[in-house]
C-alpha cells in the first residue's frame, strides 16, 4: 500500500515538526505547556484568542493527568482537537 505509506510518511514528518513546536513553545523548558505558553503559542499560530476561562477549559479537557499544564501526547491531543490540519504548514512557519 504505496499510498498508505506516503500518508504514514507525512503524519511522520508533520509529528516531528509538532515536536519542535512543542519545545519552541516551552519556554522555560520543564517539558510541559502551560496556560501562558499555549496563549503565546495560539497568537503565534493567528488562532482566535480565547477568553482566559476558555482556554483553562481547553487545557483541562486535554490534560489527561489533570496537573494543570499539557505534556507533548496531550498537546497533540489539544492540537487535534482544534482541527489544525495544516499541521506541517503551520509547523514550519513556527519553527522557523
Ligand atoms: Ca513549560
Ligand atoms: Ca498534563
Amino acid at each position: 500500500m504505496v499510498k498508505d505509506a506516503a500518508i504514514l510518511n507525512v503524519v511522520k514528518k508533520s509529528e516531528r515538526l509538532w515536536q519542535d513546536v512543542f519545545k519552541e513553545c516551552d519556554v522555560d523548558d520543564d517539558d510541559a505547556i502551560n496556560q501562558r505558553e499555549l496563549l503565546v503559542l495560539m497568537k503565534r499560530l493567528d488562532l482566535q484568542i480565547p477568553s482566559e476561562d476558555d482556554l483553562t477549559r481547553l487545557i483541562e479537557e486535554s490534560d489527561v493527568d489533570e496537573n494543570g499544564t499539557l505534556d507533548y501526547a496531550e498537546f497533540t491531543d489539544l492540537i487535534r482537537k482544534l482541527g489544525i490540519e495544516r499541521t506541517a504548514d503551520i509547523a514550519a512557519a513556527i519553527a522557523c
